[in-house]
């Protein structure tokens, strides 16, 4: 191969991130830093994942119960731990939100207000990690803003437009990469035999519609009658095909390739859909309006929420434009008809 070939074919991230920035100023560094440590995690969490089978205790639960009153699976609490020792010298990121932990985790050495806080979920999906199937690490970045001084990250709580970056590591039959920093969606592949994620795929675009739609229709019951409304339409209509993998990220992954709508609304039981608002929809939200397509709570732009706490579930409805439009249009004639 010629010297060009190689040169394109050798894109890392944190390369990219520099030159999607145009800059090598402070910033630039830093968040091409960051994204440097989002991959290290992914390659260790990667490799965990890939032995999962064979390494003592990596699967199967700890024993304990998280905030969210959810049983703890050894692999969450090891990909919690990676995301903290990756970022712990790197005096670049303050705090660290997730799901496993209730409050955020600080990393007090030299870390002066304005640097950024991590908002992650270390492995979601993670009922599949014992069935081999795919899991993913979702990760937003934000700028530290103000103090916290009870701890409890009340200047995370801002809309999802804060975002400085978001992503994800998506671990399946290999290992993905996908991110933002507010210039397009770009793909990365793990390549093993170099350690490396290489550009795959550059200013990803979602279709403006795709024939997917992806929900668990096992709570069809506890939906509110517009949702019902929109299942009943595509199960009548020709061209829609359903796919549900029990893994937000893989879900969200085909759509964001193939075009189409995820959804995850309220039920009876949750009013407030299960997923995260901070660490789960608003990076993915974030990363859909890059790639063209969009995301709601079925009644305003998921990125204008304002969360009143950390750990806010929210409705999510993700993925095109036109099948996201199709899917609010419901919910409008319902509210409409009452
Ligand atoms: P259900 C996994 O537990 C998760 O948080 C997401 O990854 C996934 O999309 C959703 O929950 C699946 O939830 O209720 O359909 O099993």
């Amino acid at each position: 191969e010629d010297i060009h070939t190689l040169d394109r074919d050798c894109t890392t991230l944190s390369r990219h991130v520099l030159e999607q920035l145009q800059s090598f100023g402070p910033e630039a560094q830093d968040l091409s830093a960051i994204m440097t440590r989002i991959a290290l995690a992914g390659k260790l969490i990667a490799r965990r994942l890939s032995r999962a089978g064979l390494v003592e205790g990596a699967l199967g639960f700890t024993g304990d119960i998280n905030v969210q009153g959810e049983a703890v699976k050894k692999m969450d609490l090891y990909a919690n731990e990676v995301f903290i020792s990756v970022f712990k010298q790197s005096g670049l990121v303050c705090r660290l939100a997730s799901e496993e932990m209730d409050t955020p985790y600080y990393i007090p050495e030299n870390c002066p207000i304005g640097r950024y806080s991590l908002l992650y979920d270390p492995i979601d999906g993670s009922s599949n990690v014992d069935v081999n199937l795919n899991v993913g690490s979702i990760f937003s970045i934000r700028q530290q803003q103000g103090d916290d001084p009870q701890h409890n990250g009340q200047d995370l709580l801002q809309d999802g437009h804060q975002q400085i970056a978001a992503g994800y590591i998506l671990y399946g039959p290999s290992t993905v990469l996908v991110y933002s920093i507010g210039r397009g969606v770009h793909v990365f592949n793990l390549d093993p035999s170099l350690g490396e994620f290489i550009l795959a795929t550059e200013n990803l675009r979602i279709p403006d519609h795709g024939p997917t739609y992806s929900v668990n229709e096992g709570n069809f019951w506890q939906w509110d009658e517009s949702m019902r409304d929109f299942t009943r339409y595509v199960h009548r209509h020709e061209g829609y095909t359903a796919r549900y993998s029990g893994a937000l990220v893989g879900d969200i992954h085909r759509i964001l390739f193939q075009g189409g709508v995820f959804l995850y609304p309220g039920t009876r039981k949750q009013p407030e859909g299960k997923l995260r608002l901070l660490y789960e929809s608003a990076p993915l939200a974030f990363l859909a309006e890059q790639a063209n397509g969009a995301a709601s709570t079925g009644y305003q732009p998921l990125l204008e929420v304002v969360p009143t706490e950390l750990h806010q579930r929210t409705p999510l409805i993700i993925g095109s434009r036109e099948n996201v439009a199709l899917v609010e249009s419901f919910i409008q004639e319902r509210t409409r008809l009452e």
